[in-house]
């Protein structure tokens, strides 16, 4: 037996998100999001499951809390609901909503947590998308002004912000795949969604100096490992292109100011422009102090005339598969860390999120036995100590996540917890898992 270590100041934590755990979603005033209009309309989400209730975190906070503390962690990362603080997105601040995330924040300092708050986690405010929405350059101006009401009033309590979650998913798999809200399907749409995303991120970041808040701000994208099948040009190709989509599109502008060149080309080929304007990729590149990533999967893809937007099909190659489908790839989580690195030399990395679905089954002495989530979370801790003993600059490690909690388009039987929710007593459960990652921190490591 070998005992694997992560340095002694590595933070640990798992992660949630507000419209998927919050619930209470007409309380205190929070105004609608998109998030309520999607899934209120019937065939956008498995089951037709919404977030009305969700893991009632809005009135459980406290248990959620004591959950983290008996866990270990360093950081909590949640998101701030943009429609509790500006319920049209614009206007007048609803000190309620405040409120709440004060008593999370208060609690979680309480308990000796630091907070992660990310500001968009894609509960946007159905007011600003019938205006829009991320089309509408104004949307960048209203996500600044809330960026800047949050900032204030928790200056010196939350000390790590994440602007944005996963834009890629914000842009291309809401505005293009048309799988999470709004649920559209147009290219050009999808590309002006991301550099917009791209541009409240880089003026929230320049806003923060301005106000000289304390604390470190970054942003977090979710990359994916795509590797070619052979080594013929091809396919070296086409799984580059599938890798730049989903990696350089949205590292390259964040980190150097550039779009890839490459694709710039091919999206124009396929009748869409990156709506650039003078001054914009300064703006988005503004220096911030980490990179976050979320980080589940990884494939190997080969050419094929017409598949997808870039020719490029993924081959089966006999991977293990979780309840989501996606594949049980860990060295691509190295491949990722290693090609950060490379590529963007040694910003500090958080892996903001990181873990897996199963159809798990609470057992008649109320445990969940989550075998391959614990396999799962060990195979890429593993390649997290590869990297950071590589020189990887790998700073921390947040699992998705705390709780079971509605999965977006998949709602509520995908779960991702360490912690089971039962939905219909929304009584909460700690996996095989929780304990699993509760002896990695106390211990600073693994046997493997
Ligand atoms: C891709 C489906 C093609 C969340 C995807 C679907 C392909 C028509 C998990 N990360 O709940 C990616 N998650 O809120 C943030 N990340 O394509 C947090 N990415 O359809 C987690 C879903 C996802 C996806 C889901």
């Amino acid at each position: 037996m070998a005992r694997l270590d992560f340095p002694k100041d590595f933070v640990w934590g798992t992660a949630t998100a507000s419209y998927q755990i919050e619930g209470a979603w007409q309380e205190d005033g929070r105004g609608l999001s998109i998030w309520d209009t999607f899934s209120h309309t019937p065939g956008n989400v498995a089951n037709n499951d919404n977030g009305d209730v969700a893991c009632d975190s809005y009135h459980r906070y406290m248990e959620d809390i004591a959950l983290l503390k008996k866990l270990g962690v360093t950081a909590y990362r949640f998101s701030i609901a943009w429609p509790r603080i500006f319920p049209n997105g614009t206007g007048e601040v609803n000190e309620k909503g405040l409120d709440y995330y004060r008593r999370v924040v208060d609690a979680l300092l309480e308990a000796g947590i630091r907070p992660c708050a990310t500001l968009y986690h894609w509960d946007l405010p159905q007011a600003l998308q019938d205006k829009g929405g991320w089309n509408n350059h104004d949307t960048i101006d209203a996500f600044v002004r809330y960026a800047e009401t949050v900032f204030k009033a928790f200056d010196g309590k939350i000390r790590q912000w994440i602007t944005f979650n996963e834009t890629w998913c914000v842009s291309f798999l809401s505005n293009y795949l048309g799988v999470h809200a709004p649920g559209n399907r147009d290219l050009q749409l999808a590309v002006n969604v991301a550099h917009h995303c791209l541009m409240a991120h880089g003026r929230t970041v320049k806003r923060f100096r301005e106000l000289g808040i304390a604390g470190e701000i970054g942003t977090t994208h979710n990359p994916t490992w795509t590797e070619p099948f052979t080594t013929k040009p091809e396919d070296v190709e086409a799984a580059r292109r599938n890798r730049a989509w989903q990696n350089e599109w949205f590292f390259e502008p964040t980190l150097k100011g550039t779009y890839p060149s490459f694709l710039v080309d091919w999206f124009r080929g396929k009748g869409a422009e990156v709506p650039v304007q003078p001054g914009d990729m300064e703006t988005i590149a503004q220096p911030i102090d980490f990179i976050g990533i979320n980080f589940y999967s990884g494939s190997f893809g080969r050419y094929k005339k017409g598949a997808g937007l870039f020719d490029c099909e993924e081959v089966q190659v006999g991977f293990d598969r979780t309840y989501m489908d996606w594949n049980v790839y860990p060295d691509s989580l190295y491949l990722t860390l290693r090609w950060l690195k490379e590529t963007y030399g040694d910003i500090p990395i958080y892996i903001t999120e990181n873990g897996a679905c199963y159809p798990d089954e609470l057992t008649a002495d109320k445990r969940v036995h989550d075998t391959q989530r614990i396999d799962y979370f060990r195979k890429h801790l593993i390649q997290c100590v590869r990297a950071i003993e590589s020189g990887v600059n790998l700073k921390g490690y947040f699992a998705w996540s705390l709780l079971d909690n509605f999965e977006w388009a998949e709602g509520y039987r995908k779960r991702f917890g360490i912690v089971y929710t039962d939905y219909e007593t929304l009584e909460r459960h700690p996996k095989d898992s929780y304990y699993f990652i509760q002896k990695v921190i106390a211990d600073g490591g693994l046997d493997v």
